[in-house]
């Protein structure tokens, strides 16, 4: 009798280590929560995404994930590390290599028997390590038949980006990895980054319609510093007529042909097919002034949103074929993006600030049987989090020099005594792509106080009265109480996290020209 309960003990113990949790991360670049119709916002009704937001109604939508340094490489670098940009050394996307000697979660995860893999974007400047199977773009990576970096070297395919990398997500999870071991799966996409060029058939998606703008795309900048007025990311000046907005007739530099060499003929052919009218009668029009702006978001916003499309999909993709496949149970599935992005908001594109759009990013997390559908969460979390959240699922320990906090207790509805009450953030490479000033910052949920530090200039917002962060209240005297203690929530979080006093200096490139937009394009 003993014997056979020891039998019974040990296949539930063998079955409960075969049943770790699979871990699905579906990542993006530049994908701002305003373009995920599960968090609402002026885009859901003409751009929904589905399947992004089948994920918040099986599991949970956070409305305040903050990235700590919103910018590519650092953010990717805090997920794997579970740190600072400061402490794993990876502060700006043009300076530094990712240190992959390092611990990292995809490496924890290998020591309990998971098998990893990454495919997409990774823009870290190094070649992954921790994974079992690596395909990743060379650094931004192309749309249109992407070249990969693999172990066994380069290799070119023909497609769409955003559904080549699907593929061979959908691929190594079918027939390429062991499936005696969990796994833990990074699927990151290069879309929707810039340039924002969607797949072949979507290139006419949208066009009967008309994106909804936002109440600050005319943003005078007043009543804010001068790190808001003196960026280099207007769609009025610094987006770019041909390489960014597709209109080959303003094709001076060549940028736009060059990018167009990838594509094969009948890709060009359709792109032509697409673009050629629309262009042609901008050209007779000839908008000018506001016009023109307005022109420019719309065909900034379709294509952004195009590109998105194509991100829904991969995603209804991946999980469609977990249910299939008897895999969806036992998959956590988490969605999330580098950070965040300028949708028209403030006059703007691409991110950098600690203002709200690129400060927040979207997680979405689905856990069938551990988190209750259609839950929404509050509390600040981060992107300093995923990593111990990964480990918490799989069962392992926090290593004590990691610096989030895991998210399993959230998830699974608990009340979590000790959550943060503020979020610690630091942007550093100025001089550089957008000119936007370094600056560190504390955001406690309400009160956000921001010091450019360069130019020795504080900004603080009330985002309850002015959740669009117009109207810096630093020097109003009824705010003096926040300052104050936001100041020294500031230095506290700086000891907590270790930020050393002299890292701000020292991380720009000085050898790099940036090339500086002062002149908008248009029609005389
Ligand atoms: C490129 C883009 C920039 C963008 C950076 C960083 N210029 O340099 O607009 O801010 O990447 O983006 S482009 O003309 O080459 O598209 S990040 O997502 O990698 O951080
Ligand atoms: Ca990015």
């Amino acid at each position: 009798m003993k014997k056979i309960f020891m039998c019974v003990l040990a296949a539930f113990a063998l079955t409960a280590v075969a049943e770790k949790p699979n871990i699905l991360f579906i990542f993006t670049d530049d994908h701002a929560t305003q373009a995920v119709s599960a968090y609402g916002g002026r885009l859901k009704d003409v751009a929904p995404t589905p399947h992004l937001d089948s994920i918040a109604k099986e599991g949970m939508l956070f409305k305040r994930c903050m990235v700590t340094n919103s910018i590519c490489g650092p953010s990717r670098a805090t997920i794997l590390t579970g740190k600072y940009s400061h402490l794993n050394g990876f502060m700006t996307n043009e300076t530094t290599r990712f240190d992959g000697s390092q611990q990292t979660f995809p490496k924890l995860l290998q020591k309990l028997g998971y098998q990893t893999s990454v495919i997409g974007k990774w823009h870290l400047g190094s070649e992954p390590t921790g994974f079992d199977h690596w395909e990743v773009l060379p650094g931004q990576g192309s749309y249109y038949n992407p070249d990969f970096k693999t172990p066994n070297g380069k290799i070119k395919v023909e497609g769409y980006c955003t559904e080549v990398v699907t593929d061979k997500a959908l691929k190594w999870l079918h027939q390429q990895r062991d499936k005696s071991k969990p796994f833990m799966l990074m699927m990151q996409h290069k879309a929707p980054h810039r340039d924002w060029s969607p797949a072949i058939k979507y290139l006419n998606a949208y066009d009967d319609v008309t994106i909804p703008e936002p109440d600050t795309l005319f943003d005078s900048y007043e009543g804010r510093g001068r790190a808001a007025k003196e960026q280099d990311m207007t769609i009025h000046v610094t987006m770019q007529m041909a390489s960014d907005l597709k209109v080959k007739e303003f094709d001076r530099k060549g940028r736009l042909a060059r990018k167009l060499k990838r594509m094969t003929p009948e890709q060009l052919k359709a792109w032509d097919a697409a673009y050629g009218p629309k262009n042609a009668r901008l050209i007779k029009d000839k908008p000018k002034g506001k016009d023109l702006i307005r022109w420019k978001y719309q065909r900034y916003l379709k294509d952004y949103l195009r590109c998105i499309k194509s991100v829904d999909e991969s995603a209804g993709r991946v999980l469609k074929y977990l249910k299939e496949n008897d895999l969806e149970k036992n998959t956590v599935v988490i969605y999330s993006s580098d950070q965040g992005f300028y949708l028209g908001e403030h006059g703007w594109f691409d991110k950098r600030f600690m203002y709200d759009e690129s400060y927040r990013t979207p997680l979405l997390i689905k856990w069938p049987g551990k988190v209750k559908p259609g839950s929404i969460n509050s509390q600040l979390v981060s992107n300093l989090d995923f990593a111990q959240t990964f480990l918490e699922i799989a069962g392992a320990e926090q290593p004590k020099d990691m610096q989030g906090m895991s998210l399993v207790p959230i998830l699974k509805g608990q009340t979590v005594q000790n959550w943060r009450k503020t979020h610690y953030y630091h942007y550093y490479e100025f001089p550089g792509w957008h000119m936007v000033q370094r600056h560190e910052g504390v955001y406690d949920g309400r009160y956000k106080l921001m010091y450019f530090y360069d130019i020795d200039e504080w900004e603080l917002y009330d985002l309850h009265s002015d959740p669009k962060e117009m109207k810096n209240q630093y020097n109003n005297p009824e705010f003096a109480a926040e300052v104050k203690r936001l100041k020294e929530e500031l230095n506290s979080l700086r000891a907590e996290h270790k930020v050393p006093e002299n890292v701000i200096k020292d991380v720009s490139n000085p050898d790099k020209k940036y090339v500086f937009n002062d002149k908008p394009e248009g029609f005389e």
